[in-house]
């Protein structure tokens, strides 16, 4: 697909959740490389820029989308020659797009031994490794059911809900508002993330941090899902994350709100919830504590991923080789 129309997606939504924008966005890097007919190295990087550019203007706030992109961009910086910097820029892309897949895998095998026979578990948003781990506990045979939130104002409960009644999951379905009311009858919290910080604060769908904060006070355990590269290295330097805000209209339709001249209407797409309200994250590494946050971005991301700036600065890898 080409980067415009990859780019599009991402920011109408069509293609979302970290992972995924992540993966969508190496392949079109992938795709852009193949394509060029940049007759010089310097063209190339200047395309290939371009084309990153593009791609991290998309969505500000899951770290999954620059993390990829300079390990994908870090193909071209040992390159002399156009063919080199092209097959640079496929390799990195293509192992990132697979190393993602079979993350997702081991975090669903890591994740589901923390989901006991007859537990019942609350999720927020449509988190694809988060369900991964709830699918997994269901496919060995433990006892399951779930509480699906519905996530106004987009509504991502209903491609949750979808995917586990396909999967034969029992699951009940209830409005973002009733979260504490069923806190009670949770035994595990279990959400994805978009985004992990030094300290283990996770940011996520707007609204987890209530969830966490009901399942805190009724002693519910909260178990985050997230693959390494959505931990966030610049953090480390005191950098906040983004949150992004999107159209008060996916909140309350034009027509209503210009009738409201004293209203405006906010509608940030993520929170963050502190890492005192979460109990695990796992990643494809194995389960740490929040406060492992550091040891994560240390070891497995590495200080120079390029986060901090420049796409072409990265080392890449997601063991920061
Ligand atoms: C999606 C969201 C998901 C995380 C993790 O928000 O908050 O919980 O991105 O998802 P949006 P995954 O719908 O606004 O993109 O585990 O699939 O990477």
């Amino acid at each position: 697909m080409i980067v415009s129309e990859t780019a599009d997606k991402i920011k109408r939504m069509e293609i979302r959740g970290a992972g995924r924008i992540a993966r969508a966005a190496a392949e079109a890097l992938r795709d852009n490389a193949l394509s060029s007919r940049a007759a010089t190295t310097e063209s190339f990087r200047m395309e290939m820029t371009q084309a990153a550019d593009t791609l991290l203007a998309t969505r500000p706030t899951a770290v999954s989308l620059p993390n990829a992109v300079h390990m994908v961009m870090a193909g071209i910086k040992k390159a002399f020659t156009v063919e080199e910097a092209k097959a640079g820029i496929v390799t990195r892309a293509d192992e990132f797009v697979t190393s993602s897949q079979h993350a997702v895998e081991r975090i669903a095998a890591f994740g589901s031994r923390h989901i006991r026979d007859g537990d019942t578990i609350m999720t927020h948003c449509n988190s694809e490794v988060a369900l991964a781990c709830i699918i997994a506990a269901h496919r060995e045979g433990k006892e399951i059911e779930v509480f699906a939130t519905e996530v106004r104002p987009r509504n991502q409960g209903l491609i949750t809900i979808k995917t586990l009644n396909d999967a034969g999951i029992k699951t009940n379905f209830i409005v973002d508002s009733a979260v504490r009311s069923f806190i009670s009858d949770i035994d595990l919290v279990v959400v994805g993330a978009d985004a992990v910080t030094v300290n283990g604060a996770v940011v996520n769908k707007i609204g987890t941090s209530q969830v966490a904060h009901a399942a805190v006070e009724a002693r519910v355990n909260v178990m985050v899902a997230a693959e390494t590269y959505k931990f966030a290295p610049r953090t480390i330097l005191g950098e906040l994350i983004k949150i992004e805000e999107r159209a008060g209209s996916e909140v309350l339709p034009d027509e209503i709100a210009k009738t409201l001249p004293n209203v405006t209407v906010r509608n940030p797409a993520f929170d963050v919830t502190p890492a005192e309200y979460v109990d695990l994250i796992v990643t494809e590494k194995g389960a740490i504590p929040p406060q492992m946050a550091y040891v994560i971005i240390r070891d497995y991301l590495g200080w120079e991923i390029g986060e901090f700036g420049d796409p072409l600065s990265g080392t890449g890898g997601l063991n920061g080789s």
